[in-house]
């Protein structure tokens, strides 16, 4: 064989083994407790030492955290942690069978048939579901392309009116970590209740906002996660200079979305390209985020609610990400967000926290939520961490999609209709209007 054949031959192999799934064969995630700060630093030392661990969550409620480790590295990491005296467990004992487990049932749909909540659809399909609205709904649903991804894909969203008289807009986001995959689940079944619903309160609710819905912010991601690396977090933004593609999960090639707005943008963590929360080169260079950015700011003046929907964690989360001040209007959005988790709560025991980023999960900055409110105003802005509280973590069975689905309108309901109820409050102020009937 000549050489030239030969690299050929080897050129090839190289680049379909970086293309080829993924497996997290052994992969593990362990939760760790970390219940004082001196623990919390030996964690980093550690982390710098084994780059390639993919923290999935922090746990306010026993001070852990829930991190992936490959089959390579458990060892040395399981050895490290004892003997700083860090308590572990085993959470996940074999990633790529989750995975597997799920894949008959998440990707049944792929081939068609009705779009459903009993499976996790591609963004192709999503898409085709949002186009189908518009032609069942011509009055009332119109697709929005908020611009386009890294690789070109429309960034696809519908804007809903069911009632003509409705003025104040609400956006809802989903999808912006690619992994989480219950997220556009839920936004698509929220959207999907708002259309079908015979129940008054979902109708008049639905009806009180015109209604911006996003499911996944991040095509590129989201479809990665499908053929590739079903732990892909980020967008798929290569770095010039920087070679991430040995890592795997939510570290390697890409920018973080939600570390890409404008405020606060880079203060807390997000230097390294590789890491699993790079903020990228600087604020707004990701496709991704400025299409959000372009339809903030055509709605700003009438934008009442932002609301993003990420996993996991069971929290309503409200800014800011860079400090644990209170934010202006901090009883306002405690409140709501309290009574929303107790309804949320009351249908099927699902348990909520709720409280200030920087509070109650970590410091984390350039945050789309952050950005709308300092930068807009927008009086109510949430942050929803979906199910679950790391049994299955990113890897949510497709039979909780419709559980998660109803609870999370429950909630939904609840924000939107304190919104208006804020309105009575302060009517007798010379601003004040009500529109809700
Ligand atoms: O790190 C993040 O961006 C969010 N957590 S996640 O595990 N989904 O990545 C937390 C940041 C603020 N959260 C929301 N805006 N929901
Ligand atoms: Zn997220």
């Amino acid at each position: 064989m000549t050489s030239f054949l030969h690299l050929v031959i080897i050129n090839f192999v190289v680049i379909c083994s970086s293309r080829a799934y993924v497996t997290y064969d052994n992969y593990k995630v362990y939760r760790v407790y970390l219940d004082s700060p001196g623990k919390v630093n030996r964690f980093s030392k550690i982390h710098k030492l084994i780059p390639n661990l993919d923290v999935w969550n922090e746990n306010v409620a026993d001070k852990s955290i829930d991190v992936m480790v490959p089959p390579e590295d458990q060892d040395e990491f399981t050895d490290s942690l004892s003997s700083y005296r860090i308590q572990q467990e085993v959470f996940i004992s074999n990633v790529a069978e989750l995975i597997e487990k799920y894949s008959e049932a998440s990707y049944s749909n792929r081939l068609g048939g009705e779009f459903n909540w009993t499976s996790y659809h591609t963004y192709e399909q999503i898409v085709g579901w949002l186009e189908s609205l518009t032609q069942t709904y011509p009055e009332k649903v119109t697709k929005v392309v908020l611009g386009k991804s890294h690789y070109g894909v429309d960034i696809v969203g519908v804007k809903l009116v069911l009632n003509p008289n409705a003025t104040r807009v609400a956006i809802v986001e989903g999808g912006i970590h690619a992994r989480e995959w219950i997220a556009p689940a839920t936004v698509t079944y929220i959207l999907n209740a708002f259309l079908t619903s015979g129940l008054e309160r979902v109708r008049n609710v639905a009806e009180s906002m015109i209604w911006y819905f996003v499911p996944s912010l991040n095509p590129d991601g989201y479809n990665r996660t499908f053929h590739e690396d079903r732990l892909h977090r980020k967008n798929l933004q290569v770095v010039n200079g920087s070679n991430c593609s040995y890592f795997t999960g939510g570290n390697g090639i890409g920018t973080d979305l939600n570390r890409n707005f404008d405020y606060m943008w880079i203060e807390a963590d997000g230097e390294s390209p590789c890491s699993v929360a790079y903020a990228g080169p600087e604020p707004f260079s990701a496709p991704e985020t400025r299409a959000m950015k372009a339809l903030v700011e055509q709605v700003s003046d009438s934008l009442d609610l932002y609301i993003c929907f990420h996993s996991f964690g069971q929290l309503v989360l409200f800014p800011y990400g860079h400090t644990t001040d209170p934010v202006d209007n901090y009883y306002e959005q405690y409140a709501i967000a309290r009574m929303a988790a107790d309804e949320l709560e009351a249908y099927n025991g699902t348990e909520y926290f709720v409280g200030n980023i920087a509070e109650i999960i970590y410091v984390a900055t350039g945050g789309s939520l952050d950005w709308v409110k300092a930068t807009h105003g927008t009086r109510l802005t949430y942050g929803f961490e979906l199910r679950d509280q790391g049994q299955y973590g990113f890897l949510l069975p497709p039979d909780q999609i419709i559980d998660t689905g109803e609870e999370t309108l429950n909630a939904v309901m609840v924000l939107v209709e304190q919104l208006f109820r804020l309105d009575l409050l302060t009517f007798t102020h010379p601003s004040g209007q009500g529109s809700f009937t």
